[in-house]
């Protein structure tokens, strides 16, 4: 799909905490950068020198360790130890050029959901971080510019919608389902969340669309026209929204608001650069919510696989 990308975003892209190091954070630092991230949506703060080890805990010192429970698997002995660490997932390809085109589950535009459809209680639509740490930055796209990941200002989207638009979504939800795929005979794990969300802490209203494989409530057994209504909403947005492309310096650390900002992976020729990123997905549950003690409930729906539209893996 077109769309037009902007280097410059009114919301989204503000760098912050200048000069510091995120291993050495006061407490008030802390707080201005969760500050800025509800308020901007995507913020970064460049020159880091961490760790796999040491991006965890931070992420789970500041914000809470809610989605860092993966397996621990065995090192792998061709890759640095500095990038392993278990919850950390590493991008790119750090064994070298390869013909393997890597990451290609993120090219198309999503939110990150891991485990969200899978954690009872846990709304989609939680203060959902991830945070993409830059070491190794190819030298340019597979389009010939500067390697970039983008982003989708998704209240700016619903903004960008017609009221009557805006009203008819206000009143549709959608099943999403996990990114990861069911053993054969298996339930699909299906997740129902209103497209439109409000925003836990800044009270905006936002579109939450998960990926394209989510399924508006009545279309369960029409997976065509789930997917129609899905690809025209999209297109909507995307002629309306301008996407912000970050353009990688090494050593930058990327935060995104997931509940409200989508995104998408730029390819890079694997055979002619190198790229390795480390990312890191966790739920804030140490914000305190204005008026909200708890988790607003959101159901959990399983159908069985068969029906199931085809699972695009993503995050
Ligand atoms: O590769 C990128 O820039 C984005 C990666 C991504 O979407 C993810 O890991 O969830
Ligand atoms: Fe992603």
């Amino acid at each position: 799909m077109e769309h037009k990308t902007v280097q410059q975003h009114p919301r989204l892209g503000t760098e912050v905490l200048q000069d510091c190091n995120l291993m050495e954070l006061t407490e008030q630092q802390v707080h201005e950068l969760k500050k800025s991230l509800w308020e901007h949506g995507v913020v970064f703060i460049r020159k880091q020198h961490l760790t796999a080890s040491q991006l965890k805990e931070f992420a789970k010192q500041t914000f809470g360790d809610v989605t860092l429970g993966s397996q621990p698997k065995p090192n792998d002995p061709e890759i640095d130890l500095d990038l392993q660490s278990s919850g950390v997932f590493i991008l790119g390809n750090p064994k070298g050029y390869t013909e393997k085109i890597p990451d290609k589950f993120a090219w198309q535009w999503h939110h990150d959901k891991d485990h969200l459809p899978l954690t009872e209680g846990l709304d989609m639509n939680a203060l959902y971080v991830v945070m993409l740490y830059g070491i190794e930055i190819p030298e340019q796209g597979a389009d010939g510019q500067p390697h970039t990941t983008a982003f989708l200002d998704m209240i700016e989207a619903y903004n960008n919608l017609q009221p009557e638009h805006q009203r008819q979504l206000e009143t549709t939800s959608m099943y999403h389902q996990s990114p990861t795929s069911p053993k054969s005979g298996e339930d699909v794990p299906m997740k129902l969340h209103p497209i439109v969300s409000t925003h836990k802490v800044t009270g905006q209203k936002g579109l939450y669309l998960g990926s394209d494989t989510a399924i508006p409530v009545g279309m369960e057994k029409s997976p065509d026209s789930a997917k129609q209504f899905w690809q025209e909403l999209f297109q909507t947005v995307l002629e309306r929204t301008p996407a912000y492309a970050h353009v990688w310096q090494s050593g930058d650390i990327v935060f995104w608001d997931n509940s409200q900002v989508m995104h998408a992976g730029i390819p890079y020729n694997s055979n002619k650069y190198k790229r390795v990123a480390l990312r890191v997905g966790v739920v804030d549950n140490t914000y305190e919510l204005q008026g909200e003690s708890t988790p607003r409930h959101v159901n959990v729906h399983t159908r069985p696989t068969p029906n199931a539209p085809l699972l695009s893996k993503k995050s």
